[in-house]
């Protein structure tokens, strides 16, 4: 059985539908080129690029066992999860796990993260080539990987990840480059909580974020008449974006999976900064909010 401290503390609420009101879907590039110019100018100028295919089958396959091998454990040994490794399951989710089939309890998990040194498979995703080529076009500097994580947003049960900048979430300072990138493991849709972005507003730089119902950007600033972009995703596909790209994800209400993986990658050598040196720059209430 799960600890209870396991769960996410942030309970579901109702939030406006117009949030998530897309003016548009971001079109897909096929593959990632680090040496076609207009992808990375895609991702400077809008702060967002993606593509329909990066992971193979295989790949994508890999991570999914990794992520289901590590709920079992999860559920039925959680003295075995080592102590940096964080695996938090839903607000919602069954506190009785293990009376289900190991293959449902993984729609009852909101995230792993810290996980990629002990888990080879994902260290190798983590460090793919084709990630580290384009990441290193894009920062124009060597990366570093910086935060894993695997979001699960199960069917009926994944919560909102409201509208954020990911660079208020890390402890590095201000004006340094941070690049995310995030594959899906299913196909991402607007019915089980696709991305969706806020195109070009990177270049305002840091945003203040709110305690509401997440460390969050300002929801009356998000659902202005601005341009919304959702990012529906095949699964397999990717997603490359700057970290003051501001983002959210609706809740999943479909009965579908849409499990993705999210790597950050920052350039190497940079310095860390504090939690007070963050709020600072992007507003008081960050202790403790993880993405
Ligand atoms: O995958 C999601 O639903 C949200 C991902 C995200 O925006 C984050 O964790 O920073």
């Amino acid at each position: 059985m799960a600890k209870t401290h396991d769960f996410d503390g942030i309970a579901p609420v109702e939030y406006g539908e117009s949030l998530y009101r897309p003016t548009g879907v971001l079109p897909l590039r096929e593959t990632p080129n680090p040496d076609d110019a207009s992808q990375i100018e895609d991702y400077r100028t809008y702060g967002v690029v993606g593509f329909a295919e990066w992971l193979t089958p295989e790949e994508v396959a890999s991570a999914r066992q990794a992520i289901l091998d590590w709920v079992v454990k999860g559920s039925e040994h959680p003295e075995e999860i080592p102590e940096h490794f964080c695996l938090q399951f839903e607000h919602l989710a069954d506190r009785n796990l293990t009376s289900l089939p190991p293959e449902e309890r993984q729609d009852h998990v909101r995230k792993l993260m810290t996980f990629v040194r002990w888990e080879p498979r994902m260290m190798a995703l983590a460090q793919h080539p084709k990630i580290l080529e384009f990441a290193r076009a894009c920062l124009d500097a060597e990366p570093e990987l910086f935060q894993d994580m695997a979001l699960l947003k199960p069917p009926h049960i994944g919560r909102e990840k409201p509208w954020h900048q990911d660079h208020a979430y890390f402890n590095v300072p201000k004006g340094t480059p941070v690049l995310g990138i995030w594959i899906a493991l299913d196909d991402a849709t607007l019915d089980n909580g696709c991305m969706h972005f806020k195109p070009g507003r990177h270049r305002e730089g840091p945003l203040p974020h709110f305690s509401v119902r997440d460390w969050q950007l300002c929801d009356a600033d998000m659902e202005g008449d601005d341009v919304v972009i959702a990012a529906p995703l095949p699964c397999g596909g990717a997603l490359v974006f700057d970290g003051l790209t501001p983002h959210g994800t609706p809740t999943n209400h479909s009965p579908t999976r849409r499990r993705a993986l999210q790597f950050h990658y920052i350039p190497k050598g940079t310095p860390r900064t504090t939690t007070e040196d963050r709020m600072e720059i992007f507003g008081a209430g960050a202790h403790g909010a993880t993405c």
